[in-house]
Parts: structure tokens; sequence; C-alpha cells
């Protein structure tokens, strides 16, 4: 891999990073000292993909903004990685007018038909939808491509088998990729999932896959670029399954009870601190280089939150417009 694609997925994850703390940041104010979900600016459930950053750099890195991609309900990262707005993405995500969904949507429910971008609240939805994208682009004999994320609590959907099931059936340029963070919400894989590869699951339609390891953001660029490349020289799906992190809570204002007990050893886990140091031993960073890519996003996610916080509320009057159910 060339220095360029290296510090380009570095900047990525550092950005996305900036951008997921401070979006905790302004979540929590105004809800403490006792935990309100309902109160503040942000109000509502906020989940944060802090340590999942690989994911999305790895994956974007082969999209172009003419392909199409899907998110969960954690979607920061896959939005900001594919060049969805970050100033309208903060705007829905504090429920102001100017807003991608005119702050109706909030930040599970993030739409830009400018980079074929869509995210829903409900597990394993951007897999069928996904697969209808591949179809249009395979109709219409183009090269592009739709790519769905999922958390690997989507497995055992419907949605998730009956996507693999047309998408190899149909051969559509569709790459299928499930973040395994461990848990879904609190319940470990182990107690939810039989066989649980989603590779295995995926030959058995006939699809390859991969999974990677370690979170590991070189792994998850190369198995990523396979599948981009494979979908679009039209030979069909792919699916690639990361193990990734996460590093927070399943939502804001998660106690994590449940997994105490590795608590302790995740912030040594955390894969930016672990690709810095990667790339400062290789000699391609340094200190003052990172520090720099640190600020400037910083920079960005600030003005994104202005931006936000001084736009106004959608008018009441209006409350009803662009609402479909
Ligand atoms: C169809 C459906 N069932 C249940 C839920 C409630 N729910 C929200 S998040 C979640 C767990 C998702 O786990 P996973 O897919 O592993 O993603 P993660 O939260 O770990 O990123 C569940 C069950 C939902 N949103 N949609």
């Amino acid at each position: 891999m060339d220095t360029s694609t290296r510090l380009s997925l570095y900047r990525t994850m550092v950005r996305i990073r900036a951008f997921e703390e401070a979006i905790r940041r302004e979540y929590y104010v105004g809800k403490q000292p006792v935990f309100d979900i309902g109160a503040g600016p942000v109000p509502g459930e906020m989940h944060l993909a802090a340590g999942q950053e690989p994911v999305a750099a790895g994956l974007c890195a082969h999209l172009r903004s003419d392909d199409a991609l899907t998110g969960p309900h954690r979607p920061h990262h896959i939005a900001l990685a594919h060049g969805v707005d970050m100033k309208r993405m903060t705007a829905e995500i504090f429920g102001r007018e100017s807003g991608l969904c005119h702050g109706k949507g909030g930040h599970m429910h993030l739409f830009a038909p400018e980079v074929h971008f869509g995210c829903s609240g409900i597990i394993a939805e951007g897999m069928p939808t996904a697969c209808g994208q591949a179809l249009a682009f395979k109709k219409r004999g183009t090269d592009q491509v739709a790519a769905a994320v999922v958390g690997e609590g989507a497995v055992n959907q419907g949605g998730f088998h009956e996507s693999l099931n047309l998408a190899a059936l149909w051969k559509l340029p569709v790459i299928f990729v499930v973040e395994d963070n461990d848990w879904g919400i609190s319940v470990p894989r182990s107690a939810s999932t039989s066989n649980f590869s989603a590779t295995d699951r995926g030959r058995a339609y006939g699809i390859p896959g991969e999974r990677v390891e370690d979170n590991s953001v070189e792994g998850v660029y190369e198995a990523c670029g396979r599948a981009v490349q494979r979908a679009r020289r039209s030979e069909g799906p792919s699916l690639i399954e990361v193990h990734t992190l996460r590093l927070w809570g399943h939502f804001e204002g998660d106690a994590q009870g449940y997994r105490e007990s590795e608590l302790e050893d995740v912030p040594g886990r955390d894969p930016i601190p672990t690709y810095r140091r990667t790339l400062i031993e290789e000699g391609l960073l340094d200190e003052e280089e990172a520090q720099r890519i640190r600020a400037e996003a910083e920079e960005e996610v600030e003005a994104a939150i202005r931006f936000a916080k001084e736009s106004p509320e959608p008018a009441p009057d209006e409350a009803l417009e662009h609402v479909f159910a």
C-alpha cells in the first residue's frame, strides 16, 4: 500500500473520531447530573461509532460519490467517510431546519441523495435497499456499485438472508459489510447466533467473503478493494466481515455493566493510536503532523457544530412536511 493511501486512511479515521467526540460532548449538555435522554440540544438516542472507524475508512476509500451506500443506526462514520456534508449532517443531528432531512430524521436517519447515502434505525434495513440500488445500476449498465454496512446483530434478520439470496441470484454489484463489534446492545453474539460466521452464511448463498481480524484498517481496505473491484467488473456480490470494536456504550448513557470485565482492556485496543504508532514507527508520520491532522479535523467539526447551533429549528407549521409515516 502506498504512503498517501495509508495517510489518507489515518486522516479519515481522525476526522471521524473528532466528530464523534464533539457530538458526544454536545449530546451530554443538559442531560446531567441524572441522565435525561429527552433533555438538551440533542434529545433522543445517540449511537456513536468510535472504534469502528477502520470499517468506514477502509471501505469508503474505494467508493465514488456516484456509488450508493447504506448505513445502520450507528451511521456517522460511514456517512462522513462517504462524503456526506458534515455541516448539514450535524444540523440534522441537532434537529435543525438546515439539516439533511430538515431536522426531522435525527442521527439515525441521514439521507444525502447527492452521494446516494441513506441509513435507518431498523436493523438490516440497508441491505435490501442496497440490493435495489445495485439492481438499478446493473439494469442501466453502469459500473456503479452499492454497499451496505450492518452490525453483526443484523445477521439473523430476514432482510439479511433475503438480500444475500437475491444478490447472489441476480449477481448484483453489491458489497455487504458486517461490523462485528461483539455486542448487539448488551447481548454477546455467542448468545444470539448459531454458526456465527457471516462469511460462512454468505458462502452458503454462493457469495464469496473475507473476515478481517484485529480491526485492521489496512485489512479492511484490501478486502473491500477486492470486493468493490469484483462488483465493478460485474462479477457479483461479496461479503466482508470485520472484527471491530465498539469503544463506547451501545448508546450514550449506557452504563455497560454487561461488559464490565472487558472495559478495562478496551482503550488499549483503540485502532487510531495503534495505527498512528505504526505510521510513526515506519517513518511515515511524526507527532507534529499527527497533531496538525487532529487540529484540522477539530476545526472542521467545530465549524459544523457552530453551523448547526446557529441554524433555526423547523417551523411548527411545517411539522408534517417531508414526513411520510
Ligand atoms: C428490526 C429491529 N429489531 C430490533 C431493533 C432494536 N435494536 C436497535 S440496535 C440493536 C442491536 C444492533 O446490534 P448490531 O447490529 O450488532 O449493531 P451495533 O449496535 O452493535 O452497532 C437492536 C436489536 C431495531 N432497531 N430494529
